[in-house]
């Protein structure tokens, strides 16, 4: 098996009938009821391969009121349903275990408004991160996050997992610059908290419950964010760098020389390199003479050429000249500014070539972050398996992935549940931005103590009193049954 995830179907939950898929195309149209075997079969698979559900039919929404109209008649009738976006999560969140009924948000795919001034974008939740970031770049504004998955997640999927990313290091998590949402609750109810204010300070902030919530409270459909300016003086640079210890002070003076134009700190070990250079095509090794254990991204984003040019010159000057960096180059183009986040981003892509993954999203203390990826490639040193760290530095969170030839529980065994208490020691959390999905479950008491889980099963039973939002997610399933 490839992960801890609940065993047994919840009986509560009612199976499809007829009458069922006549009410979904009454109200949604023939065309947006799929139960065609073929087209579900990427709808019922994760991204990378590892989780497969059964689900028989899948729904495509085109507007809030139909999905509170999808929502209530599911609530009434006890039909669990998995909301789905991009479909690029890590932690098997976006897919069914059994016959649940998949929401598919792609057809909420419109933008509401912009606004040129402040750079307040309101979108449905099905826009793909990529596409928005094109529309509001046209009007000298950047999406306040940026991942790998870019072209294919949405942003209501990386709100309701509280997408990270590349740039988190300069402008913050999603928890700022979501200004508002509109969400439906599992019995249809809709909650327009979709406001475009900066400062809103009427009662309890709702909409935050619904960020990082994991489609377990309630589905989002529309989403107002606060887009920052797009920089026009941009650099990246690469850096070589000989041990662990060495890339934190890298990054202390990254911060204190490079102070307000630093957009991100991202590093990744030699093995994550050899298995991108091998496993993907069109990748170019920006220092093909060098062999170190660790490697550096590094990003500037200003608003004024020769200044920020200066400011990176010096910062280069002086960690080459106290031999914290054995070898660098900087960018000079976009085209080598694209083929250095290509390294970087492309990882989990040329891991998913590579096999099988097991993957762990870690927040540690920086300074002991790298000693697990170290101490579960001691513990894997006779498994056929290859374990590699990567991640970004500059936010305390690592990736750690263990690439195999198959899954399989033997490997399992050296991993779980090492990664997490190791890092229940050190107060880190098991899930720094890729959520707790059905991977990780059962797991959430590594990093959140009981009254605070209990707590947590109290807000989900008042917004989904009969569990049909994603169930078998996020809170421990044993709890959640007995509510
Ligand atoms: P999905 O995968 O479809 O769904 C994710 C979860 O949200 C599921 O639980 C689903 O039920 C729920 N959901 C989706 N849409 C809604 C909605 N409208 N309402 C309620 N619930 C909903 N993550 C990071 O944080 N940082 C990274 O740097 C990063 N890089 C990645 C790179 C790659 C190549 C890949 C494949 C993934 C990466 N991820 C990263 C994982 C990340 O979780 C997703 O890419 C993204 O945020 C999910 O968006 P999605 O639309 O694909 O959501
Ligand atoms: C990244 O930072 C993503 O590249 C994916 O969060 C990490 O695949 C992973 O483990
Ligand atoms: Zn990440």
């Amino acid at each position: 098996s490839a992960s801890t995830a609940a065993a047994s179907r919840n009986e509560s939950f009612a199976t499809l009938e007829d009458k069922d898929r006549n009410f979904f195309r009454e109200v949604l149209g023939d065309s947006n009821v799929i139960t065609d075997t073929d087209a579900l079969q990427p709808l019922n698979e994760d991204w990378m391969g590892k989780y497969a559900g059964k689900s028989k039919l899948a729904l495509r929404p085109k507007s809030t009121e139909q999905v509170s109209k999808v929502l209530a008649y599911c609530n009434d009738r006890r039909l669990a349903i998995v909301p789905q976006g991009g479909n690029t999560g890590l932690v098997g969140g976006s897919i069914p275990l059994f016959d649940e009924v998949i929401l598919l948000t792609a057809g909420l795919n419109q933008v509401i408004s912009f606004d040129a001034v402040s750079g307040t974008l309101v979108c449905q939740a099905g826009c793909i991160l990529e596409h928005l970031d094109s529309q509001v770049s046209a009007q000298g504004f950047t999406m306040p996050l940026d991942l790998g998955a870019k072209g294919s997640c949405q942003i209501g999927g990386n709100v309701s997992t509280n997408a990270g990313g590349l740039r988190l290091l300069r402008y913050g998590s999603l928890h700022g610059s979501v200004l508002g949402i509109e969400a439906v609750l599992a019995d249809g109810t809709v909650v327009d908290a979709l406001q475009t204010l900066r400062k809103d300070n009427t009662g309890y902030d709702l909409k935050q419950l619904f960020i990082g919530s994991e489609g377990t409270l309630g589905v989002v459909t529309a989403v107002s964010l606060l887009c920052p300016p797009r920089s026009s003086s941009v650099h990246v640079c690469y850096l070589a760098v000989p041990d662990f210890a060495t890339t934190q002070k890298v990054f202390v003076k990254a911060r204190q020389r490079l102070g307000e134009i630093l957009s991100a700190f991202e590093f990744f070990d030699q093995q994550a390199l050899d298995l991108t250079l091998k496993h993907l095509e069109g990748i170019r090794n920006p220092l093909p003479d060098t062999q170190t254990p660790f490697y550096l991204v590094v990003e500037t984003s200003g608003s004024n050429e020769e200044h920020d040019n200066e400011k990176l010159q010096s910062f280069l000057e002086e960690v080459m000249e106290e031999e914290m960096v054995l070898d660098g180059t900087i960018a000079q183009d976009s085209a080598q500014i694209a083929g250095i986040w290509g390294i970087r981003e492309g990882i989990s892509v040329a891991l998913k070539h590579a096999g099988p993954v097991y993957k762990y999203d870690l927040s540690i203390p920086v300074a002991e972050m790298y000693d697990l990826v170290e101490e579960t490639r001691q513990r894997m040193a006779h498994l056929p398996v290859e374990v590699v760290g990567y991640g970004h530095l500059g936010d305390g969170n690592l990736h750690l992935n263990v690439s195999c030839q198959k899954y399989d529980d033997e490997i399992l065994r050296h991993i779980e549940p090492f990664v997490y208490e190791w890092t229940a020691a050190r107060r880190g959390s098991i899930s720094a931005e890729h959520g707790l999905g059905q991977m990780k479950a059962e797991c959430i008491r590594y990093t959140k103590p009981q009254p605070v889980v209990d707590l947590m099963l109290q807000v989900k039973n008042t917004f989904d009193p009969n569990g049909i939002l994603n169930p078998y997610k996020v809170l421990p399933q044993v709890m959640a049954v007995a509510q």
